[in-house]
């Protein structure tokens, strides 16, 4: 695909995520299955396994890539949830999509939670804490599960209270090249790493405007790039809105993340983002043919 941007991953890059292996030639959506009962956009809608499945494929009827589940909110001001607790939500839900014919992702960063969401079928982590916890990167390592890494500032109680940077973009970059290499050095494949700037964790308005105007510059560190903006409060700040009414203004942003360079798009609203993106690629794709 012919985009507007040099692209330092290999022509034909594969994401590697345990069984599976997707091919990085158009972005993918990351479709967004909470189990938690305080998500801020979603949250106590399907915390009962069975609709979680039920939504899981209708999310996959749309279009999803990949699913991500998650059982410890991460917005802003939540509470920390026990293993326990998190195993409780988690495991029920991974227990029926196992056998999906896309690969699942778990969102957490308790290095028990990951082991055993690995034991029982899914293909990869994704973690707010880019494996930093003790016992983390040896948890996936010992694996073939893909990971995003991603980047926070500060902890989900505190990180919205005036986060401050010098130089966003460069701070974000450092940070992420820094855990590649950890990951890496730990026996990650490199073709099973992601990495993610973290929208709105611990950042302003202004600073995810940065940032989504820096994903040409996070691509160059030579990794898919997840940009997770679904939904959040940037969107809020520009058009006035409710999180469950910023779908278009998500599409939007999902659209525009996947033309500077976002390998991967996680979202709450599969269908619209996949209409956005067929069409991108009708435009940018100088090789797209009706035929
Ligand atoms: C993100 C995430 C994100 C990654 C959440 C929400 C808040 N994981 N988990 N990136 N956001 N990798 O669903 O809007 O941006 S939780």
């Amino acid at each position: 695909m012919a985009l507007p941007h040099s692209s330092p991953l290999p022509p034909h890059a594969v994401l590697k995520l345990g069984r599976f292996s997707l091919a990085l030639d158009r972005p993918l959506i990351m479709g967004v299955v909470n189990v938690t009962p305080d998500s801020f956009s979603d949250g106590g809608r399907f915390l009962d396994p069975a609709q979680a499945l039920e939504h899981a494929n209708r999310l996959i009827a749309e279009g999803a890539d990949i699913l991500d589940i998650g059982g410890e909110s991460s917005r802003p001001g939540a509470a920390p949830v026990s293993v326990e607790e998190e195993l409780r939500r988690v495991m029920p839900v991974l227990e029926k999509l196992g056998g999906l014919a896309v690969p699942v992702s778990v969102d957490t960063s308790k290095p028990e939670v990951m082991r055993r969401s690995i034991a029982a079928g899914a293909s990869m982590i994704n973690d707010i804490l880019a494996l930093q916890a003790p016992g983390a990167l040896e948890a996936v390592a010992g694996s073939d599960a893909a990971v995003c890494l991603m980047h926070m500032l500060g902890e989900p109680r505190t990180m919205q209270k005036d986060p401050r940077y010098d130089d966003v973009v460069a701070e974000v970059c450092a940070f992420l090249g820094g855990r590649a290499q950890a990951a890496a050095a730990a026996g990650i494949a490199r073709d099973r790493i992601v990495l993610d700037p973290g929208f709105g964790f611990g950042k302003t308005p202004q600073h995810n405007l940065d940032l989504i105007r820096a994903l040409p510059r996070l691509r160059a560190l030579g990794y898919p790039v997840l940009a997770g903006l679904s939904r959040k409060s940037l969107f809020g700040k520009i058009v006035g809105r409710e999180a469950a009414e910023r779908v278009h203004a998500s599409t939007a942003g999902a659209l525009l993340a996947a033309q500077r360079g976002a390998a991967i798009v996680r979202v709450h609203d599969v269908a619209a983002t996949r209409d956005s993106l067929l069409v991108l690629r009708a435009i940018d794709d100088s090789t797209f043919s009706f035929e």
